[in-house]
């Protein structure tokens, strides 16, 4: 069935509560934390209080003889046993080396690289126990100099022996003599100087593991918040542990958000699965909400260079990019392709720039590993290309929307000079939406108004694209990806007509469990109630890739259309055989199968009913039972893309900046469920405005003290810091999967943070501020109008 006849059906586009907040919303969700096993330990870890530090000695003898402890681990205990962490995208150089890979030891072996570094694993018999016991463990330490800022990365000591010069690798896209010559050559060049500020990701529920072993069989079992279960167990039994997979379970229950930070495969886990079978029990670990910040993977963190060269009349003749991009202490799971493939290939934007270079460094420091954080890497390319542009608008007298638009594409496919080819997308339409929407023809009335009261009112755009649906292992295997990353799903219908999905995919919050319901029961003709949707389990569902790179219904659901499609031939198959008919006379639709042309009729469940309770069945053509699984691997990302215009008021005497008014216009192709897509678009506003205004991830330049470390120092955006948005859609059904969707999951952390920089800049333009890195936060602010000023 493709996406056009799709859209058609009921349940399709309808905006259905989420069947999952039933039991979130009771108190019946069942989270790791909530998980009590048999003869259940709990872990705790010894983390390093220094950024850079050899270790001299470990005195573990104090701690163990506490009451309740049963064992403390350090690194000697893992070496030799078990191999580092890895990292799953190999990028080579410019210069034709791989990049600088590191070990990532589980524990510690004989340094530490930041601060929250793992050094010891306490297990006792109660949390409190083995606390305590954790704050008894003596580690000498030889401090060494520390370094945070990737400016300073290269003069800094060198953190690994295997990178010197703490370089990880130069990766550069594009063809740079010809964009050097239409530079040499253009009417106008604009520059621009940015930094993306380091994030910390926060999701609601802190990490959280347990690592249980059955002696009985052999067989461990992990429960992990996490987004991809089945790829934590394929890295952790191939990479780390050589176990063989079948002996090893994942479990990802429910997990209270992850927005990236828990894609990854964490010491931790590995730790905690293998001490459980040196302990014979189950051991849990809860990160407490202050471990958190020292420890889960970051997001962005990139000092970039950008520059436009331009005709005379504000046409994009080439772009030059050069970025430094921070990857922490050590290589975490996706962290290569972030700064490369998931941010390079964004910076044509939506625009037909011909000639683009971009050339990334990336570099180690002595902070916590970066990642991906909702968006990974796109919105750090839509940051500095949105900024650029309008920068780009002002120099050429032209408004943030005419350079926009007199430099769109417009036709598809696109096939941009940074290896992607859009497929489908109208971005007049986003923008003329947005505006209509943001009321642009009043804003000079509101202007005047706030600058009767004294302030200054500004409005800032942003044209983003995004690459979602990561990824076709075809693009990506080429780009340096260890594996492909396409779906399964696998579809049980039960002998009454009811039918439970099993999905590659993860819900930690995107309410799969409800529109991955509605595609299987528009697909049957059956009830939405009639559709359990089954994920984040390695010993129930086949095999997944996981969620991340807002790929789920696009990957993920198209893998259970395929395996729909097998349903549906081998149900025509025995309505068939009931009706006595040929299957090419078979229609289905509705939920009842029909042959064509005349009255007859059956309906979906008695097909079912059927398959497992055959009568006079020819075995010798059809298999009892109607179970298909089916795995899809795209052969390209969607590509969503939209307009975002923020609105905001600046007081000019104490720099504190107000939001008043956010639009967003997005394509996201065929729509499932209006109010999920809804619901995501709002946090991920949320969290993209918190980059713009609030949030910022600071270490100490001296000591490489982590100085944002709490709520009280790391500002998360709360609902009065946000207007009530105003959303729009336009859609261009996606032409390659068959569903038509384009992902929804980042959008809103993509197209917001320039919207808003944009709107404080064009408040300030009056007074003088040409730049200003986020977050604009009120001393940032007002120390922007006091040198523009002075
Ligand atoms: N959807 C739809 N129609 C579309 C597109 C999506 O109805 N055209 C629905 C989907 O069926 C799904 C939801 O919207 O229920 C999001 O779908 P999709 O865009 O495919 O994204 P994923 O499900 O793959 O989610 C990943 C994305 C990412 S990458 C981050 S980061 C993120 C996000 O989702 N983290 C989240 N949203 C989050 N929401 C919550 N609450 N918590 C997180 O950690």
């Amino acid at each position: 069935m493709g996406a056009s006849d799709l859209a058609k059906l009921p349940h399709i586009g309808e905006a259905l509560r989420r069947k999952e907040d039933y039991r979130f919303l009771t108190g019946a969700g069942q989270y790791t934390d909530d998980i009590q096993l048999q003869n259940q330990k709990y872990a705790v870890f010894v983390r390093s209080p220094h950024a850079h530090a050899a270790i001299k000695s470990i005195d573990t003898s104090k701690a163990e003889g506490m009451p309740g402890v049963a064992r403390v681990f350090t690194g000697k205990d893992v070496e030799g046993k078990m191999g580092g962490l890895p990292c799953g995208w190999l990028i080579t150089s410019t210069d034709g080396t791989p990049m600088k890979e590191p070990p990532h030891p589980i524990l510690a072996q004989g340094k530490v690289r930041y601060v929250g570094d793992h050094v010891a694993m306490v297990v006792a018999d109660t949390p409190v126990q083995a606390k305590d016991a954790a704050e008894a463990v003596e580690v000498d330490y030889d401090v060494l100099p520390a370094v945070v800022d990737v400016r300073d990365a290269k003069k800094g000591t060198a953190l690994h022996d295997a990178a010197p010069g703490n370089h990880c690798y130069t990766w550069a896209i594009g063809d740079k003599a010809p964009v050097d010559e239409a530079f040499a050559k253009a009417a106008h060049v604009t520059t621009l100087d940015l930094t993306n500020n380091r994030l910390v990701p926060n999701a609601m529920e802190p990490r959280a593991a347990i690592g249980a072993y059955n002696r009985a069989n052999d067989e461990y079992t992990l429960y992990v918040a996490n987004q991809n279960p089945h790829v934590e167990r394929l890295l952790m039994t191939a990479f780390v542990l050589g176990l063989p997979e079948h002996k090893v379970r994942v479990i990802a229950p429910d997990v209270g958000g992850g927005f990236g930070s828990k894609i990854y495969l964490y010491a931790e886990d590995v730790a905690l699965t293998w001490a459980a079978k040196q302990l014979n029990c189950a051991i849990k670990w809860t990160c407490e909400r202050s471990e958190a910040f020292l420890s889960d993977a970051h997001g962005r963190d990139h000092v970039s260079r950008a520059e436009m060269a331009m005709d005379k009349d504000g046409k994009f003749l080439a772009l030059r990019v050069h970025t430094d991009a921070n990857l922490g202490a050590y290589l975490s799971t996706f962290s290569t392709a972030i700064p490369t493939i998931l941010y390079a290939t964004l910076l044509a934007g939506q625009y037909t720039t011909p000639l683009i270079h971009v050339e990334v460094d990336a570099w180690f420091t002595n902070t916590a590993p970066v990642d991906a954080y909702r968006g990974a890497g796109r919105p750090e390319a839509t940051y500095l290309l949105e900024r650029l542009v309008t920068r780009c608008a002002w120099e050429m007298g032209l408004s943030q929307d005419e350079i926009r638009k007199r430099n769109f594409v417009t036709q598809f496919p696109y096939q941009t000079p940074v290896a992607l080819q859009y497929d489908t997308g109208d971005y007049h339409a986003c923008m003329d939406k947005a505006k209509s929407l943001a009321e642009v023809d009043g804003f000079e009335a509101r202007r005047k108004a706030s600058e009767a009261k004294g302030l200054k009112r500004g409005l800032g755009y942003s044209s983003y694209i995004e690459a979602c649906g990561l990824a076709p292992s075809n693009i990506a295997g080429a780009l340096g990806a260890r594996a492909g990353l396409f779906e399964c799903g696998e579809i049980r219908v039960h002998p009454t007509g009811s039918v439970t999905v099993f999905t590659g995919s993860h819900s930690h919050g995107q309410g799969h469990e409800t529109t991955f319901a509605q595609v299987v029961a528009a697909r049957l003709g059956i009830p939405v109630e009639n559709v359990d949707v089954v994920h984040g389990d390695t010993g129930r569902v086949p095999f997944g890739m996981g969620t991340y790179g807002s790929r789920s219904i696009s990957v993920g659901g198209a893998a259970i259309m395929k395996a729909l499609d097998k349903i549906e031939a081998k149900a025509k198959k025995i309505a068939a055989h009931l009706m006595e008919a040929s299957d090419a006379d078979i229609e289905f639709s509705g939920g009842e199968f029909k042959v064509k042309g005349t009255d007859k009729k059956i309906p979906f469940g008695q097909v079912a009913l059927t398959a497992y309770v055959p009568h006079n069945y020819p075995l010798d053509k059809l298999e009892p039972g109607l179970n298909e699984t089916a795995f899809y691997d795209p052969t390209n990302f969607t590509f969503p893309a939209g307009t975002h215009i923020a609105e905001v008021e600046v007081d000019p005497a104490t720099g504190v900046v107000r939001l008043d008014r956010f639009t967003a216009v997005d394509d996201f192709g065929t729509i499932i469920n209006p109010l999920i897509v809804e619901g995501q678009v709002h946090g991920g506003l949320a969290q993209g405005i918190g980059q713009a205004l609030l949030e910022n991830c600071v270490y100490d330049k001296e000591s490489g003290q982590l100085l944002t470390g709490s709520f009280m120092d790391y500002a998360m955006p709360r609902a009065d810091d946000l207007p009530a948005f105003k959303l729009g859609a336009v859609s261009t059904p996606c032409t390659h999967n068959p569903l038509g969707t384009k992902g929804c999951g980042e959008a809103g952390a993509i197209g917001s943070p320039p919207a808003v920089i944009n709107a404080v800049l064009d408040a300030l333009k009056d007074v003088g501020v040409k730049d200003l890195d986020m977050p604009a936060s009120p001393p940032r602010v007002w120390q922007a109008i006091q040198q523009a000023t002075r």
